[in-house]
C-alpha cells in the first residue's frame, strides 16, 4: 500500500468511527485517536521527513488535506450532537410561554346576593343576624303564633309534615315561614331586641311566575319599650329606600296575621308593566307586588314570653328575598331562580 493510499484508508475509517462517537467523550477520544501523540494521521506526518523529497510534497500535501477534512468533520459532528441533545431535552422541558388555560369564575347566585344585601342593611340599622331551624315543631311554626289546630289561618301555610320526633315533641314540619324564630328568640333572649332570621321555608304550593314551593324568607323581630307602629313604618320606608333607590314607590297596606296587631303588608310598584296589564306574569295587573308581611308583634306574645306588654311593644316582619331578587333584578318568573341554569343565573 503506498502512503497516499494509506491516508486514504486512515480518512475512511476516521470518518466511520466519527459517525459511531455519540457524546463529547467519543469525540474527545477519536480526536487524540486521530490527531493526538500516537493518533493514526500524526505518524504519518511524522514519517514525512523520511521520504524523498518529490514523494514528501505531494504525500505531505495529500495528508494536510485529510487532516482539514477531518477537522472539519469533527466540528460538524460536534454541532450535529449539540443539536440533537437540544432537541431531546426540549421535547420533554416545560413550555412556559404556552398560554395557560383559562379559569371560569364563579360568581354568587343571585338570591344569594341579595340575601347578604339585605343582611347589610339591616345591620346597618341595628339588627343582628341569627339563624333557627329548618325543620320546626308545629308549636313553634304555628301554635305559639296564635294559629291553633283548626284555626283557618292555617289555610294560609299549608306544608310538608314529618313522621319522626325531636326529644320526644310532635309534630315536626318544614317551617313555612321564619317567624318560629320570633317566639324562640324571645324564649332565650331578653329586650331590647333587634334581630334579622334569614332561612328556607317551604310551602305545599302551587308554583306560578312568583310562588315556589321553597322560600327564603328573612324575618325581623324588634322588642323594645315605646316600639310604634312608626317605628316600624320608618325601618320598612329606610331599607326599601336602600334596596330600590328613592325612585321606586312603596305601598303599605293593611293585612291579616294572628301572631300582630295591627298587621301591614309592604308591596313595591310593578317593574314588568306599567300597572295596568291583566296579563302581566308578575302583579297581574294590581300594579304591586308583595314583598312582605309585618306587624306589631300580638300582645298576648309579649305576654306569653314573661314580659308585660304595657311596657314592651315590638314590631315584627316577614319579607320574601326570592319577591326582592325579582324586583332588584327584573326577572319575570320566580322559577327561573332555581332551575339552575348556568346561562340564566350567569347574567346577574
Ligand atoms: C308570612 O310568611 C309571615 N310570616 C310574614 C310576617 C312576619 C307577618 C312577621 C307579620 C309579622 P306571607 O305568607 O305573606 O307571610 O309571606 C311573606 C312573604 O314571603 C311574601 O310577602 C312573599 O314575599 C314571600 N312569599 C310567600 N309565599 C311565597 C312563595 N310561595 N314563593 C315565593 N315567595 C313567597
Amino acid at each position: 500500500m503506498t502512503a497516499i493510499e494509506q491516508i486514504a484508508a486512515i480518512e475512511a475509517e476516521a470518518r466511520a468511527s466519527l459517525a459511531a462517537a455519540g457524546d463529547d467523550g467519543a469525540l474527545a477520544a477519536w480526536q487524540s485517536g486521530v490527531f493526538g501523540k500516537g493518533g493514526s494521521l500524526t505518524g504519518i506526518l511524522r514519517g514525512l521527513g523520511a521520504l524523498a523529497p518529490e514523494e514528501r510534497k505531494a504525500v505531505g500535501a495529500a495528508a494536510n488535506l485529510a487532516k482539514q477534512a477531518l477537522e472539519a468533520a469533527l466540528a460538524e459532528r460536534r454541532d450535529a450532537l449539540k443539536a440533537a441533545s437540544l432537541a431531546a431535552s426540549a421535547a420533554d422541558a416545560l413550555d412556559v410561554t404556552l398560554p395557560g388555560r383559562p379559569l371560569r369564575r364563579g360568581r354568587l347566585h343571585p338570591v344569594t346576593q341579595v340575601r347578604r344585601e339585605i343582611l347589610d342593611i339591616f345591620a346597618r340599622l341595628g339588627f343582628a343576624t341569627v339563624e333557627g331551624p329548618e325543620v320546626e315543631l308545629d308549636e313553634y311554626n304555628f301554635g305559639r303564633l296564635r294559629i291553633p289546630e283548626h284555626h283557618p289561618a292555617r289555610d294560609m301555610w299549608d306544608t310538608f309534615w314529618l313522621d319522626e320526633e325531636v326529644d320526644g315533641r310532635q309534630p315536626l314540619l318544614l317551617r313555612t315561614h321564619t317567624s318560629p324564630m320570633q317566639i324562640r328568640h324571645i324564649d332565650t333572649h331578653e329586650p331590647p331586641i333587634r334581630v334579622a332570621v334569614p332561612g328556607r321555608c317551604y310551602r305545599y304550593e302551587a308554583t306560578d311566575a312568583t310562588h315556589e314551593w321553597m322560600l327564603e324568607q328573612v324575618e325581623l323581630l324588634a322588642i323594645d319599650e315605646g316600639l310604634s307602629l312608626a317605628n316600624l313604618k320608618g325601618t320598612l320606608q329606610e331599607f326599601a329606600r336602600q334596596m330600590f333607590g328613592p325612585e321606586r314607590r312603596v305601598l303599605m297596606r293593611n293585612s291579616y296575621f294572628p301572631f300582630v296587631e295591627p298587621g301591614v303588608e309592604l308591596a313595591v310598584d310593578c317593574f314588568a308593566c306599567p300597572g295596568d296589564n291583566p296579563a302581566c306574569p308578575v302583579c297581574r295587573g294590581a300594579g304591586w307586588l308583595e314583598i312582605m308581611g309585618a306587624g306589631m308583634v300580638h300582645p298576648e306574645i309579649i305576654a306569653a314570653a314573661g314580659y308585660d306588654p304595657e311596657r314592651y311593644t315590638g314590631f315584627a316582619a316577614g319579607m320574601g328575598v326570592e319577591r326582592i331578587t325579582m324586583l332588584k333584578f327584573g326577572i319575570t318568573d320566580i322559577r327561573d331562580l332555581h332551575a339552575n341554569d348556568l346561562r340564566f343565573l350567569s347574567q346577574f
